[in-house]
């Protein structure tokens, strides 16, 4: 308890990244004072990472202490090393984690169930779909990232046209929906890169 109190941490995280939130969230309950370290503003801490722990992953943290330093990867190890060290407990059950892990989770039970329930698959699909509208909320309110909130208008859109598809209000020329989905995700994630690519220069 005492070392750690003593210890020096740094989060090595990025804005956009979902397991960062959670260590983040985790700090901030636990009023931990930190330095972050943002590996898209300052690539030179990605390849720090790259070279002390093989790969560039994020969330880790950085503990430093009389016993030398440490790198801590995995956010829940983090979360729960972060708890047990500040308060002497388990980290809390419930988190915006386990709800966000939740919808993940009905996500993927819904497309499976549609794999096998032919006569269901286009309501499966759209409730899929749906599904990610709520998840990719629950991501931008924790990230603060405006990309998580249009990738949730895309799904939006996506489970909309899916359900007009099967009430049989439109037809979708499927491949080329699928096209235009996957296009529009693209173009988001590269005009994210794109912002803080220059962010980065404008912070120099
Ligand atoms: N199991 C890991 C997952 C970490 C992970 O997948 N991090 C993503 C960002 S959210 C990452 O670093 N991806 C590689 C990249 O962004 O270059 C954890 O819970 O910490």
């Amino acid at each position: 308890m005492l070392r750690a109190v003593t210890a020096k941490l740094a989060l090595y995280h990025y804005d956009a990244c979902g397991y960062c939130a959670r260590v983040r969230e985790a700090l901030t309950q636990l009023e931990v004072e930190v330095e972050m370290r943002d590996v898209l503003e300052e690539p030179s801490w990605r390849r720090e990472l790259a070279k002390v722990r093989g790969r560039g992953t994020v969330p880790v943290l950085r503990i430093e202490d009389e016993e030398g330093v440490r790198w801590m990867g995995e956010s829940d190890d983090i979360v729960r090393w972060l708890w047990r060290t500040y308060r002497d407990r388990e980290p809390p059950r419930f988190s915006l984690t386990t709800v966000h892990r939740g919808l993940t989770l009905a996500m993927w039970a819904l497309f499976a169930t549609g794999f096998f329930w032919f006569e269901l698959r286009s309501w499966l699909f759209a409730s899929a779909l749906a599904m990610g509208v709520p998840r990719s909320l629950l991501s931008a309110y924790r990230t603060r990232s405006p990309l998580h909130a249009m990738v949730a208008a895309l799904f939006a859109f996506g489970s909309t046209a899916v359900m007009l598809q099967a009430a049989d209000v439109v037809v979708i020329p499927w491949w080329w929906a699928v096209y235009a989905f996957v296009g529009a995700l693209l173009v988001l994630m590269l005009a994210w890169r794109i912002r803080r690519a220059r962010a980065s220069r404008a912070r120099g």
